[in-house]
């Protein structure tokens, strides 16, 4: 009898680890029940694969999407406004006097003065407002506004074409070749410039034909690398034309729609800077034409600013004018004088250091921005 217990305890005891390994077993097999959300990774593909296959560099890791025109001009718009400007703040003084005396009338012309809208248009204005409100009255604010209006859209909007020209003809991309004095922004509005074109669904090529200074073509290199944008240059101290040929030839060769060309501003000579200048669009144009030619002009530099600029007029078919550092700038008249005594239209307007402070320009826009308390 007790074999006979001793024998089934041995068989259920079997049985039950037969039991426990086949459940185990089975569970070893079970499938996840869900799989993991992958995560983006910082590292590319080829990084986890074998150590003796070919590593593929990214082209760029830190792509960051540009801001889209319209929420960025709203944005901007803040930064013309009274609050933030002070050109701004002397034309709506106008709104805020008590009396529109002779004394107030000399004050508002001393400020415009002051704000570079050059002494012309700062005359044309203020006598357009005291003939406009003596003979109505300058009691409603709003009127006054309306008038004030008017009156700046008459020297600010000139009949021009606005639209820049980056597309090229027959295939070839267009060229967009930036100069102006050194430090007005050039390379700064090129990386801006480059994310819009980048937005709008532009591929390009960037041209770092400012040899002269060594960290010239890194600072276009790291604007570039940030919208995924190939930049092309040349050894420090070596020639500028020829690193735009060869970025133009690359543009041609890629099939790109711009290839966007980055100067020096300085050099030892002026002469030897226009000459270089003068250079580099003969060679570019061997290739292609060139598109647009846009003038950079730093608005707080004002009226002497204005005269820097004249010279590259001489030299280059400035096509558009680029007016750099307008946020909270006392000097904002300047855009008037600019096209008047330059007879180019402002395109573009630069509004701070970040990314996307770069707006199209538009006569209404920046009047309104201007007025808005
Ligand atoms: N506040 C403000 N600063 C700006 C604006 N545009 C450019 N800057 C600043 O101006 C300085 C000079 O800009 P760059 O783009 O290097 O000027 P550049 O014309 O290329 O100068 P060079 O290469 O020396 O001829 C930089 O510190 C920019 O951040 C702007 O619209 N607003
Ligand atoms: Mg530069």
């Amino acid at each position: 009898m007790e074999i006979f217990w001793f024998v089934l305890g041995g068989v259920v005891l079997v049985l039950l680890i037969a039991a426990v390994t086949i459940i185990v077993g089975k569970e070893r097999t079970l499938p996840p029940a869900e799989p993991a959300p992958a995560l983006p990774s910082a590292e590319p593909e080829a990084a986890h694969s074998a150590p003796d296959e070919p590593v593929v560099a990214p082209v760029a890791t830190d792509l960051s999407v540009p801001e889209p025109v319209g929420s960025r001009l709203s944005r901007l718009r803040r930064r013309l406004s009274a609050s933030n400007n002070p050109f701004a703040r002397g034309l709506l003084s106008v709104l805020s006097a008590d009396r529109l005396d002779a004394e107030a009338w000399e004050d508002l012309e001393a400020t415009l003065i002051a704000a570079d809208l050059g002494v012309g248009p700062t005359e044309e204005l203020v006598s357009a407002l005291r003939r406009e409100l003596t003979i109505d009255g300058a009691s409603e604010p709003e009127h006054v506004k309306q008038v004030l209006r008017a009156e700046l859209l008459k020297l600010v909007d000139t009949p021009a074409d606005r639209s820049l020209r980056v597309t090229g003809a027959d295939g070839v991309p267009g060229i967009v070749l930036v100069v102006g004095v050194n430090g007005t922004g050039k390379t700064t509005t090129i990386g801006k410039l480059s994310r819009v074109l980048v937005a709008e669904g532009h591929s390009l090529v960037l041209a770092a034909a400012d040899t002269f200074r060594a960290a010239a073509a890194d600072q276009l290199q790291t604007w570039g690398s940030r919208v995924g944008v190939e930049v092309v240059r040349g050894s420090e101290g070596g020639d500028p034309a020829s690193v735009a040929f060869d970025a133009v030839a690359k543009g041609i060769a890629d099939g790109v729609d711009v290839v966007v060309v980055d100067t020096a501003g300085r050099l030892h000579t002026k002469a030897g800077l226009m000459d270089e200048l003068g250079k580099i669009k003969r060679v570019i144009e061997r290739k292609a034409a060139v598109t647009e030619v846009l003038l950079v002009i730093d608005a707080t530099t004002g009226q002497n600013g204005l005269a820097q600029a004249r010279v590259f007029t001489e030299v280059v078919d400035v096509t558009g004018i680029v007016l750099s550092k307008l946020d909270g700038s006392a000097k904002g008249g300047i855009v008037v004088p600019v096209q008047r005594e330059l007879g180019v239209p402002v395109k573009l307007i630069g509004l701070g250091e970040g990314p996307d402070d770069l707006a199209p320009f538009d006569a209404e826009e920046f009047v309104d921005a201007l007025l808005a308390q």
